[in-house]
């Protein structure tokens, strides 16, 4: 016994010294970690991802269901060209008032690295008239954003006017109920321009410009590129400024947050982007064979900067 005793209290001692030391020297290690299941970041879209509100106007198509859906304005818009508009999907604002919320995944930033400083698109379903990009079949609609400065998610902040061609003075017609006179002739269409080729009449609000096919990338109509990304296509601003579709842009209409007012003074919003955007039809005028003047909304895109830079552009 004693022979085996002498043996083993090499392991014997080994173990209460483990047993004494060990868990000392275990809490004496700096804590570990949990180990946590890595939450891969939520793939940002450059499209709008959120309704936060849809009232439409009066109107015809407010009751069709082929045109009364508010998830039709998010994702990428379908383009149909400069002649004819695709109509699969389109949402419709209804008449004058009538306005549709929308959320990103992400904050739109006033990103000065953005083509021409332009950060946003909004895609509707203007064309041109018999081909002719000085004659614009337009419905325009007024463009607003806001911050979630408070955080909540909620469109319940200021809201800051993108002021268009036609808004001149953002106070007197907040004073009118509203930041377009509902019998303003300038705005009903077809928007003729009267400055010839060069720069353009009307700018600054949505459903002004067509939205080209997919891949079209000189606005012929005819696709150039059928692998081009929804991506990579629809989030290169045209210039609103200048006639025509610029190359390699998918058309809509583009806007540049630092336009952005207070319409309570006219000042600059200053705002470094915008969490949710307020498109509201802004012309009241009927037609014969269209109905009322009603703007359509099939897509709002971030135009790129820090988020999408280098990542979806070819
Ligand atoms: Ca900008
Ligand atoms: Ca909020
Ligand atoms: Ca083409
Ligand atoms: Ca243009």
């Amino acid at each position: 016994m004693s022979l085996r005793f002498s043996r083993f209290p090499t392991f014997f001692h080994w173990s209460l010294c483990w047993l004494a030391v060990g868990p000392a020297a275990i809490a004496a290690k700096p804590p570990v970690q949990q180990e946590q299941t890595p939450v891969p970041a939520p793939l940002s879209s450059p499209f709008a991802t959120k309704v936060l509100d849809y009232l439409p106007g009066e109107g015809l198509y407010v009751n069709d269901p082929n045109f009364n859906d508010p998830a039709r304005a998010l994702g990428a818009p379908i383009g149909g060209g400069t002649l004819l508009a695709d109509s699969t999907k389109l949402v419709t604002l209804g008449g004058f008032g009538g306005s549709i919320t929308l959320g990103f995944d992400h904050t739109v930033a006033d990103d000065p690295a953005n083509h021409l400083g332009l950060d946003c698109i909004i895609f509707g379903n203007g064309v041109w008239i018999g081909q002719n990009p000085l004659s614009r079949w337009s419905e325009a609609a007024v463009i607003e954003i806001s911050l979630d400065t408070n955080g909540n998610g909620l469109a319940d902040d200021l809201w800051y006017l993108i002021p268009g061609s036609d808004i001149s003075d953002p106070i007197n017609q907040q004073r009118n109920g509203f930041y377009l006179l509902p019998d303003d002739p300038y705005a009903q269409p077809p928007l003729d321009n009267p400055n010839g080729d060069g720069f353009e009449a009307w700018w600054g609000y949505a459903d002004l410009a067509p939205v080209l096919k997919r891949g079209d990338l000189d606005g012929d109509n005819s696709v150039d590129n059928p692998w081009v990304s929804n991506e990579s296509f629809y989030t290169v601003p045209d210039d609103p400024l200048t006639v025509g579709v610029d190359a390699g842009s998918g058309g809509g209409d583009a806007f540049d947050i630092a336009w952005a007012v207070d319409p309570l003074t006219g000042q600059p919003a200053d705002l470094p982007g915008f969490d949710f955007i307020r498109i509201t039809s802004a012309v009241w005028s009927f037609d014969n064979w269209f109905g009322e003047v009603s703007a359509e909304i099939g897509g709002v895109a971030d135009v790129g900067g820090r988020a999408f830079r280098g990542v979806l552009r070819p």
